[in-house]
This record gives structure tokens, C-alpha cells and sequence, in this order.
């Protein structure tokens, strides 16, 4: 059924929210740590990514726009005992606890990699497209933001008959949920069937499953099988893979910071995942489309583990143009490394799809360890699903202009923590989110405007 109905893919990249900063928040995440203590710059990380989008969009491929989380989070600091107003609230946190206060703040839902687990219609059992918002409950300012997740992808996607939205996983470790980032789909093309890749670090229930020993394994091999079960992902349809452990320990927090896959063609590390000839052989064998399977497994002598985390070549987007051919979306820290230049080179001679590479300046989201392939929700979806989505979440030449308006308007251009315990804060970015739900059409789907 459907198998060759026209369908493609479409990008829906995190707007970088207003209050985006470093708080050094993510161990395990080596770039997050090592800019603990950097100024950001919220508007210029805004437009980095407006860019990007536009971009994909004058390229001729489908681009929507995911927006922010409002922040600061006061709701969760008065469960946490912080009484009063707003201005109180945020008064009380910052004497008492200024990290607090960061999490708080945090914009890290631009990170939309990490927003759900999509799983197309293609793929599933009752022919519909499921979402279900990860629960990220690995770090605290993540956990925030399951909620607001599902509100907005229910705003974005709002048709029952085609979209199911599920309830995020329970919120504790043993079902540590990352969405997307480690979820891939190996396919002939986005309008075939696919086989869904989960990769988890880690089991809850079974100990003879050894995870990494020094940074936190943050999927579990039991969340991975409960979004299939919801999902409804046909019999054949998914796989587990075991990540390797060892490189979780060098930095790599999620799949996507060491292997990324395009309908058929997995582009990874040979150390991305646990006895990887045998795992790579199992893919193969399960891989259920009829064109060749393209595996490009890139060798720790051109490109080390090291400098696959300094440079996010592994979370580079692979796209397909308008021809058919593939292209590397890719942070700009990967020409200015020279070993992955040079294997970037390589990789578009070898004979496999992809052709070009195109680089992006991110650098604001690189420094807390976001590249091309985070800041992006990937959703396969056939034409009449396309139809049927919010069309004010959808970029165009107006979208990119009302958009840069808007961030030029509302926008600072460098956030410090004294910014954070300034309540006035607060009242400019509801303003400016609550703006934001009218240029997307989105109705009230912020908890401050209820
Ligand atoms: O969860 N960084 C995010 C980066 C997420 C990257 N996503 C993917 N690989 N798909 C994280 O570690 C840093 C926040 C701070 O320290 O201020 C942060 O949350």
C-alpha cells in the first residue's frame, strides 16, 4: 500500500528562541561545556539559522519553521518553591541559584533534531504519520520541553486524520528519549517505504548491555522500542542499533554527531556504532528497498573520532536536490579543519549520490554543540499531508522577510547572566513570542498566554 505515492521531505528547523545562551548545561556535550562561560549573541544565532532556511528554500525543497519555547520557565521554578510574581520569581532564583536560573533560560528547543521521533505513513501500520515528542529527561533544561513540543507540533500539524500525536515517554532515565537525533530512515526515495534506524547507548533492563562509562548514555534501548510500538512501525519496518560506547565517552552525545543517513545512503563513522561490520551486515540484510544500498563508513585515519566532534561533519544534513543527486549541508567548521576538507573532497568523487557540499556559518549554535542536522526535524510526507500543514509555518520569500523583521525587532544581541535576573527580560520576549504565534499562525500555544 502507498508505496510509490509521490511524497519528499521536509526540513522544519527550531526558530532560535530570544533568550539563547551559554550555560554550560549538557555534560557529555563537549562544546556546550567548553563555552560555559561565552556571551551569546540571541539575534545573530536567529539569523544564522533564518539563513540556512532560506537557502534550503531557494533551493527549491520544502522548509518549515519550528518555533521557540517560551522562556524563563516560571512555572517549573514555582514547583520548585519560588514564590511571588514574575519579577519575584526570577529575583529569588538568581540570588539563590544562578544555574538555575540558566536552565530556566535556556532556548535549547532550536535543537528540533531532538524535538520527536517521526515515523511517515509510509512506515506505519494505519497508514497515518505518528509524533512523539522526546522527553530529554538526560538533562533538566531539556525536560522542559516535551509539552510545548506536542502543543506545537499539534498547531503545525493539526489534521487528526492523517497526524497522530503521541504523549511523551515517562519522564525518567529508564526511558530516555532524544527524538530524532537518533532515529534515521533508510529508503529508496521519501516516497518508498523505509526502514527506521533507532540507535539507543544504553539498556534499562538489561545489564548485560554495557553502556559508555564516563558521559551519559541519554536513549535507552527501551525507549527506542516503545516509539516503534506507538508508532505502529510495520513488521520489517525498524531496527535497533546498539551506539558504540566508547565514543559517547570522546563527546558523541547523539547518533547524529556521527552518522547521518538520506533515503538510501548512510553516511557514519567506523566507530559510530557497537561491532559495526556485524551491525552494518545486519543492515544490509534488513534493508527492504530495491535500489543499492550506499554505506559510506569513513576511517578513523582520514577523519578521527576527535575531529568528528570538533567539527560536526556527521551532522551535516544529507538532502536531496531537485535532480535526484544528494547534498552535504555542512557547519562551516568543517572546511576550516583540514582532515575533514580534504575527506569532504574525497567523499564527493566516490561513487555514491551524493555530489555537493554547501557550507553554513552556525557557529552561535556550534558553540553549544548544535550543527545543520540539530536544528532540523525531518517529516516525510506524501502531498495531501503536505496540504494539510499549517502553511504559515512554511517558509517563502514574505515568511524570511516578516521573519528577519521580527527578529531585528525583539532581539538582543548579547545575553550575559545579569540579562538572565533582569525580570524585564521576561515581558520583552513574551512580546516578542506572542508576535511570533501571529506571524505562524500558531493560537495561544504558550503557557503565558493562557
Ligand atoms: O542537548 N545543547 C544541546 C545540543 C543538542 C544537539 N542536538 C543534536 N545532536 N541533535 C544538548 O546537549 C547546551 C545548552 C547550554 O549549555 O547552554 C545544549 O543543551
Amino acid at each position: 500500500m502507498n508505496n510509490k505515492q509521490a511524497s519528499l521531505e521536509v526540513n522544519f528547523d527550531g526558530l532560535v528562541g530570544p533568550t539563547h545562551n551559554y550555560a554550560g548545561l549538557s555534560y557529555g556535550n563537549v562544546a556546550s561545556l567548553n563555552n560555559a562561560d561565552g556571551v551569546s549573541n540571541p539575534k545573530q544565532a536567529a539569523l544564522q539559522g533564518l539563513a540556512k532556511m532560506k537557502a534550503m528554500h531557494d533551493m527549491g525543497l520544502k522548509q518549515g519553521v519550528f518555533a521557540p519555547h517560551a522562556r524563563p520557565d516560571t512555572d517549573v521554578l514555582r514547583r520548585l518553591g519560588f514564590t511571588g510574581n514574575d519579577t519575584q520569581v526570577i529575583n529569588k532564583v538568581a540570588k539563590e541559584s544562578p544555574v538555575l536560573l540558566r536552565a530556566v533560560y535556556s532556548a535549547s528547543a532550536m535543537w528540533t533534531a531532538n524535538a520527536a521521533t517521526v515515523s511517515p505513513s509510509l512506515d506505519t501500520h494505519d497508514g497515518k504519520l505518528h509524533f512523539t515528542a522526546a522527553n530529554l529527561n538526560n538533562k533538566f533544561h531539556r525536560s522542559l520541553e516535551p509539552q510545548t513540543t506536542t502543543a506545537l507540533l499539534k498547531a503545525m500539524f493539526c489534521d487528526n486524520e492523517r497526524f497522530v500525536h503521541h504523549t511523551h515517554l515517562p519522564e525518567q532515565p529508564f526511558f530516555g528519549d532524544e527524538g530524532a537525533a537518533n532515529h534515521t530512515r533508510l529508503c529508496d526515495t521519501h516516497a518508498s517505504k523505509g526502514l527506521e534506524l533507532f540507535v539507543y547507548g544504553a539498556s534499562s533492563f538489561n545489564n548485560s548491555i554495557q553502556g559508555p562509562k564516563k558521559y551519559p548514555a541519554r536513549q535507552t534501548l527501551e525507549a527506542s522500542q516503545a516509539i516503534a510500538r506507538l508508532h505502529n512501525i510495520n513488521e520489517h519496518q525498524a531496527i535497533y542499533i546498539q551506539q558504540n560506547p566508547d565514543v559517547i565517552d570522546q563527546g558523541v552525545f547523539h547518533n547524529d554527531v556521527i552518522a547521518v543517513g538520506n533515503e538510501n545512503v548512510l553516511l557514519c563513522h567506523e566507530q559510530a556504532f557497537l561491532n559495526q561490520s556485524k551491525t552494518l551486515e545486519n543492515l544490509r540484510q534488513a534493508y527492504i528497498g530495491e535500489k543499492p544500498l550506499y554505506i559510506v563508513e569513513v576511517p578513523t585515519q582520514a577523519v578521527s573520532v576527535e575531529d568528528a566532534v570538533k567539527s560536526y561533519l556527521f551532522n551535516s544534513q544529507l538532502v536531496t536536490l531537485t535532480d535526484g543527486s544528494m547534498m552535504l549541508v555542512a557547519p562551516e567548521e568543517c572546511k576550516n579543519n583540514s582532515n575533514v576538507s580534504q575527506y569532504i573532497e574525497a567523499l564527493l568523487s566516490m561513487d555514491n549520490p551524493i555530489n555537493t557540499v554547501k557550507f553554513f556559518d552556525l557557529r552561535q549554535s556550534m558553540q553549544n554543540g548544535g550543527g545543520p542536522a540539530c536544528l532540523r526535524l525531518r517529516v516525510a510526507l506524501t502531498e495531501p499531508e503536505l496540504a494539510s500543514v499549517n502553511p504559515e509555518v512554511m517558509m517563502s520569500d514574505n515568511k524570511f522577510s516578516a521573519l528577519i523583521t521580527w527578529v531585528d525587532k525583539h532581539y538582543r544581541d548579547k545575553l550575559t547572566d545579569s540579562d538572565l535576573a533582569d525580570p524585564h527580560l521576561i515581558v520583552e520576549t513574551h512580546t516578542a513570542l506572542d508576535e511570533l504565534t501571529q506571524i505562524l499562525a500558531l493560537g495561544s500555544v504558550y503557557q503565558f498566554q493562557r
